[in-house]
């Protein structure tokens, strides 16, 4: 990593299938930045079992977010890719952190209010604390900028009042990082329900598009998609269906939404759909493709996890210890 340059962190967590909407609002944000930034990306696998999850089917999506991780575009040359498991600082800070975060800045986190909703049979204690550990995740490395989807924006307000409160007491400790969300892609909606996110543990498959869906999987979603019944292909507020498509094709083609707007002028919905569903599939073709020749080589992913997992133990545990150092740790002889 080269000191003149910033950090970047940022984490997907292995708890499905990667979507659209994480492509579109983050994973492909990443691949632009990978030269002007020292980058992390982390696969947040310690994040997932917040949920319940099957073991072998955690260590498979785990492997699968590596390689579309790769597959989209980054070099894990040029950035360090690794699982959040494999770098024990991570559980480490958290810890120290859940001491400097409080239960009523927790309970208002609308992540924790809404899945605590969908999985009332498992309101577990990591559940609340996720933002604790991905606030450690950020602030193991320095980071200064934290790209991520609009979701994650209130997550990122925590880390930040956080690394502030502990700066207060014990000095700079921490480097105070930024969200850093792009106009275009930033929130993708569910096809079915374009009132919510599209969300990759939604169980409603509909509802979303997974990097790795076949195309015949990915026409007959978009035709399926959600509109309205007045057949004029506009962004509106109160056009929420078609307006997630226009962002969609969009982001996939590079139009802009006036010029999409235009393109589509007198054509009917059901046509609409087909080329958004077209653009995606030309968009995600090749990537799947980088995805089927990974998988054959399983060494190299091996030797990827290995080299960057060093790395990054190496920059977090510099940051942990500075702050064993300062809260009155005893020191290690
Ligand atoms: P889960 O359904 O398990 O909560 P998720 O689909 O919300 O998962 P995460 O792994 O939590 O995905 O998020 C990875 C990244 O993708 C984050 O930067 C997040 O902001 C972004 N992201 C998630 N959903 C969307 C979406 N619908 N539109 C744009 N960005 C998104
Ligand atoms: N909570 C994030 C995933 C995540 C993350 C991070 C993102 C965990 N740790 C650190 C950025 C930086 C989410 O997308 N749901």
């Amino acid at each position: 990593m080269s000191d003149d340059k910033k950090i970047i962190f940022s984490g997907m967590q292995p708890s499905g299938l990667i979507t659209l909407g994480n492509y579109l609002g983050a994973l492909n944000n990443w691949t632009k930045l990978q030269d002007e930034y020292n980058c992390l990306y982390c696969i947040v696998d310690m994040h997932a079992i917040t949920v319940r999850q099957n073991p072998a089917q955690l260590r498979k999506a785990s492997r699968d977010v590596l390689m579309q991780y790769i597959a989209s575009g980054l070099d894990p040359e040029k950035n360090i890719i690794y699982y959040q498991s494999h770098v024990s600082a991570h559980a480490e800070l958290s810890w120290v952190l859940n001491c400097y975060t409080y239960m009523g800045e927790l309970s208002r986190m609308t992540q924790f209010k809404e899945k605590s909703q969908k999985h009332a049979d498992n309101i577990n204690s990591g559940l609340f604390t996720y933002p604790v550990l991905m606030a450690s995740d950020i602030l193991l490395y320095q980071t200064d900028l934290v790209p991520v989807g609009e979701d994650q924006r209130q997550h990122l307000e925590i880390t930040r009042d956080i690394a502030m409160r502990f700066n207060g007491i014990y000095g700079d400790v921490f480097k105070v990082p930024e969200a850093y969300i792009s106009k275009v892609g930033a929130k993708v909606m569910a096809l079915q329900q374009p009132e919510k996110k599209m969300s990759k543990s939604d169980e409603n498959k509909n509802n979303t598009i997974a990097l790795m869906d076949e195309p015949s999987i990915i026409m007959s979603k978009f035709k399926k998609a959600v509109t309205d019944s007045d057949n004029e292909v506009r962004f509106s507020d109160d056009k929420p269906g078609v307006s997630n498509l226009l962002s969609i094709y969009s982001a996939v083609t590079g139009i802009t939404i006036p010029e999409a707007e235009k393109e589509f002028a007198n054509v009917g919905y059901g046509n609409f759909k087909t080329s958004v569903g077209e653009a995606v599939v030309a968009r995600l073709e090749p990537l799947q493709k980088r995805v089927a020749d990974l998988e054959k080589n399983k060494d190299y992913l091996d030797s990827i996890i290995k080299i960057n997992g060093e790395k990054a133990n190496h920059l977090a545990n510099k940051t942990l210890r500075k702050v064993h150092k300062k809260i009155g740790f005893p020191p290690r002889v």
